[in-house]
């Protein structure tokens, strides 16, 4: 079963009896116990919680154990018996803590006391939940609002979120950003401008309606494994998949179901791509281009010849505007600056064309690959642009599926946690809370962090998160964050993040959802919206880790009335002790989405947010879905010339970490073992650099701002992967992405394309 040209890449099925080892290994780790099989079996269930780790969508009838291995850490990684206590924090100083790996921090266990940074003795330090309100509040009005950032990380639910963004506003600020903006911000301004909704059309139910997925640059059997079910689904009744990826995931090759005796026990087991593209990194608008060009070339040949068309006439005459302009643009690009951008030959991208020509209802998954770039909008706008040429959207079974990341990244937006006031209901907020929000745009992660460094912003929220980590420029970053004057983090574990401490810093430990949330009303329930736009309830299982930790509305109600008093027409202690409350304002403020919240919310399988494009309604700038003509082909603007040494590096993500919670060393399906600091090169680019496999080597960013980027201490690893591209780890390689190298208009930072080159090489001294 060995794959025939796997330079270093798992040789089998992704799922199967790996799956089933690392889950076990993780529980047992983390001494979890028999508690933890009881919790799992409630994982994902319409009368359970909802995972911590994904946001796929929750089938109404899910399997008997619906979860996956990713999932199961998470679950792990919070249900961890392991304590992170006020007597470590006596016995460690945060210099020393400084030194230690961020798997290390994290696995020291939960927080369990909320705790105050204390400057004499370098320590953090426990406090009384009241008087931490009581100072952050007393701190809050000492500054200006638009000085204060209020960022999110994506876990948090729709009830917390709420009730977070109304704070933001009645303080007075917008400063609203979240990992959106490091993530799918590229979706929610692209498909906002393509069909007038800044999310995905597709539901469960489409899989079983369609005849061709595409994959573009999204990793699915580690980031959203409970997919490969669905995937596998369509595969069984011969439904093609063609992905576009440059690195071979075995996720995207084959996949055996842990939870199927026949195929666990036989080497039986699922093809998943039935084409397989390895695209360059940054080549997808050539790629996809290119077969709009095929589409659109046989659509010519079929008109003159007076046959059936090829693209559907009626769609876009009737739904759509900028077809003549997209279509010449596809005519007159030449099949070799297709080639050459792509690395893919035409008769390849031809055959992709082939079958899409032969479907009827497509779907186009995509992820970070797409987002991540310089030109990342454009990436999904081209993606739209594909499935309009045969009216694939807005009918069973086709249209395009952002794969999100964060559990409920996708309903913080929806109910206001954005920077961009135009996004927010403030007119309803303000009627509804009587009170003026503030109208200027606020600051999304990249313009935080560019005031920051500038001495502009004084103080950050973290609702979970760990930005030090997760953002761009470290280097640049962390000095600016020390010199805040307030650092206030709401978070389950400790990170690096709450150790680069600022003048005042708190870490304010949280309930997960896994855990029951006991208040005044009785035990409390959430919801948080899936990355098919479905609204789901979740309620806590397991018992909290500590009696000293509090919920997260709970939090945000304490701080919100310590900071606003009785200023503004919010009960805060009524939102506190039931969330019910709290989904009743939700649902006066969209009731077209949340009417009847409290009971819709457990409808199994969750109940949708009505999306207009679904019902082909196009809430555009022209009413219409609109073709976009590419700029350019996608080379990055921030690219050196051909023939330099330049390498473009993608970071990427293990299959043991989330985000910069590091699950462990490993990378299964990529073969990497117990160092994540490598960089996985084309064998001929190794021998290129005059490099042996196993040299340790150094990257430096090329920019010529006058900034020094540069990771040293890397192995270097034969890969499959194209020439000239590399690939490293997030988020040990972010000290080389510069703050300005993001997508133009969505600003996401280009995580997938970073101009490099190697420095450091054996036989010099590493530069310190
Ligand atoms: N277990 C686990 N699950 C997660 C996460 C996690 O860290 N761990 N993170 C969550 C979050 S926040 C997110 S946003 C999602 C992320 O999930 P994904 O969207 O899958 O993101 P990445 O893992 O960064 O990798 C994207 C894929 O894009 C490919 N790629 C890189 N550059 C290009 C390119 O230019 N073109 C194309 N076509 N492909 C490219 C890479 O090879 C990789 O397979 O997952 C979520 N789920
Ligand atoms: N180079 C590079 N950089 C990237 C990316 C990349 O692909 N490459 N990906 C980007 C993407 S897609 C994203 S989404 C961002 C993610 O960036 P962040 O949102 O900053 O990071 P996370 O690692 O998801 O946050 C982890 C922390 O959240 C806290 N936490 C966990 N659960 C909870 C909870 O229930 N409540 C609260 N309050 N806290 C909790 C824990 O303390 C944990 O340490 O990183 C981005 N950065
Ligand atoms: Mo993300």
């Amino acid at each position: 079963m060995k794959e025939k040209d796997a330079t270093r890449s798992y040789p089998y099925a992704s799922g199967g009896w790996g799956s089933l080892k690392a889950v076990t290994t993780i529980l047992a780790r983390e001494h979890v116990g028999a508690k933890g099989s009881a919790v799992l079996a409630r994982q994902n269930k319409p009368d359970g919680f909802m995972c911590v780790s994904c946001s796929w969508a929750k089938p109404a009838d899910p399997h008997v154990f619906e979860f996956c291995e990713s999932g199961a850490k998470a679950t792990a990684w919070d249900l961890t018996s392991k304590r992170t206590t006020p007597e470590f924090f006596r016995l460690h100083t945060v210099k020393e803590l400084l030194s230690w790996h961020d798997h290390d921090l994290e696995e020291a266990g939960r927080l369990t006391a909320p705790l105050r940074y204390d400057h004499i003795t370098d320590k953090y330090v426990e406090v009384d939940w009241q008087q931490a309100f009581d100072e952050i509040g007393r701190e809050l009005n000492g500054l200006a609002p638009n000085s204060v950032v209020f960022y999110a990380s994506g876990r948090a639910s729709l009830e917390t979120s709420y009730m977070y963004q109304l704070f933001a506003r009645m303080y007075g600020t917008n400063n609203l950003p979240d990992s959106s903006n490091m993530c799918h911000e590229s979706t929610s301004v692209g498909l906002k401008e393509a069909i007038g909704v800044g999310v995905g059309t597709i539901t469960l139910d489409d899989f079983e309606k369609t005849d061709l997925m595409f994959f573009f640059g999204q990793n699915v059997g580690t980031n959203s494994p409970r997919m490969l079910h669905q995937l596998q689904d369509a595969r069984k009744r011969g439904v093609p998949i063609i992905t576009f990826n440059p690195l071979r995931e075995p996720g995207l090759i084959r996949f055996a179901n842990p939870q199927s005796p026949t195929q666990m026990l036989t080497p039986a087991n699922t093809q998943i791509s039935t084409q397989y593209h390895q695209v360059k990194t940054g080549g997808d608008t050539a790629a996809i281009l290119g077969i709009c060009k095929a589409v659109i070339a046989a659509d010519d040949l079929a008109a003159e010849q007076g046959r059936p068309r090829t693209i559907d006439i009626a769609f876009i005459r009737d739904h759509t505007a900028g077809y003549d302009a997209f279509a010449n643009c596809a005519r007159e690009a030449s099949w070799t600056d297709i080639e050459k951008v792509s690395g893919l030959t035409r008769g390849a991208i031809e055959a992709a064309a082939d079958e899409y020509m032969k479907a009827d209802a497509v779907m186009i998954h995509y992820g970070m690959g797409l987002t991540q770039h310089r030109l990342g909008v454009q990436n999904v706008r081209m993606v739209c642009n594909l499935l309009f040429l045969r009216g694939n959207i807005g009918k069973p079974g086709a249209g395009p599926s952002p794969v999100r990341g964060h559990s409920n990244v996708q309903g913080q937006r929806t109910v206001g946690i954005t920077e961009k006031p135009e996004l927010a209901p403030l007119d309803k907020l303000a009627s509804q809370f009587s009170f003026e929000p503030p109208r200027t745009k606020g600051l999304n992660t990249v313009e935080a962090f560019e005031a920051m460094i500038k001495g502009e912003v004084k103080a950050v929220f973290n609702l979970g998160g760990n930005l030090v980590r997760s953002a761009p420029d470290r280097n640049r970053i962390e000095p600016a964050w020390r010199s805040l004057r307030l650092n206030v983090n709401v978070a389950t574990k400790l990170n690096r993040s709450h150790l680069i401490h600022g003048e005042i810093s708190y870490i304010l430990p949280c309930l997960s959802r896994i855990e029951i949330d006991r208040q005044a009303s009785g035990d409390q329930a959430v919801s948080m919206e899936d990355s098919t736009a479905c609204v789901h309830g979740s309620h806590g299982v397991a018992e909290p880790p500590s009696e000293n930790i509090r919920s997260e509305p709970f939090i945000l109600a304490g701080i919100a009335k310590a900071t606003l008093e009785d200023r503004f027409a919010v009960d805060w202690n009524a939102w506190r002790d039931d969330y019910s409350v709290v989904r009743d304002e939700i649902a006066k403020t969209y009731p077209e989405i949340f009417h009847d919240f409290s009971r819709r919310m457990w409808t199994p399988g969750g109940f949708p947010k009505p999306l207009p494009a679904r019902e082909r309604q196009w809430q555009t700038k022209s009413g219409r879905a609109e073709f976009l003509v590419p700029k350019e082909l996608g080379e990055d603007p921030d690219m050196p010339e051909r023939g330099t040494d330049a390498l473009r590096l993608m970071t990427l993500r293990s299959d043991s970490q989330f985000n910069t919670t590091i699950y462990s060393l490993d990378d299964r399906f990529r073969g990497v073992k117990g160092n994540r600091m490598v960089v996985l090169m084309n064998k001929d680019d190794i021998a290129a650099s005059s490099l042996s496999e196993g040299d340790m080597i150094g990257l430096e960013t090329i920019a010529n701002d006058g900034v020094d980027r540069r990771v040293s201490g890397l192995t270097v690893m034969a890969y499959d992967i194209p020439r000239g591209c590399i690939a490293a780890y997030y988020p040990e390689c972010n000290p080389l992405l510069p703050l300005w190298h993001c997508a133009e208009e969505s600003k996401v930072p280009a995580a997938k394309s970073i101009p490099v080159k190697i420095v450091d090489k054996p036989g010099k001294q590493p530069a310190v």
